[in-house]
């Protein structure tokens, strides 16, 4: 940078050369993915969730079931996913400490397009009937809840 000229009349220059030619224009620009955008291309829906309580020797034990479908509803493949499922009394996923962990599973990553499906199995000591499954990512954003029959 050059400053000349009086006080009231400064002229600032600036000016950028380089020797290197760039024989390759194409990789002058990159596209960042980021997560946030990664996850706005995914839909995910409970589906088959089931419920089925027994009692054995005066223990009721409860078998819940559900399936998790990931789909990759972007234009782009989107990067592999950690999906929690929880146990919750609401809607919202409020932390590992206030909903109950059931089990995690992976998605790999997922070309445009694609879809993978995972399954929960949990078996509980209370009646989950009238609570909700949660899948969450590792934002801890919740991708799907579903009402437990
Ligand atoms: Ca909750």
């Amino acid at each position: 940078m050059v400053v000349t000229g009086s006080e009231l009349a400064l002229t600032n220059v600036a000016s950028v050369t380089t020797a290197v030619s760039d024989s390759n224009a194409t990789n002058d620009t990159f596209t960042l993915v980021t997560r946030a955008a990664t996850e706005g291309g995914v839909t995910a829906a409970i589906s088959k969730e089931s419920n089925k309580c027994k009692d054995k020797k005066g223990i009721e034990t409860c078998k819940l079931k559900a399936n998790l479908e990931v789909v990759n509803t972007s234009g782009i493949e989107v990067l592999a996913m950690h999906i929690r499922f929880f146990l919750s009394d609401n809607a919202t996923f409020e932390g590992e400490e206030t909903d109950t962990f059931l089990g995690d599973d992976n998605v790999k990553k997922l070309k445009a397009g694609k879809s993978k499906r995972l399954k929960v199995k949990a078996t509980l000591i209370d009646n989950p009937t009238g609570k909700f499954l949660l899948a969450v990512d590792d934002n801890d954003n919740v991708l799907a809840s579903q009402l437990i029959p």
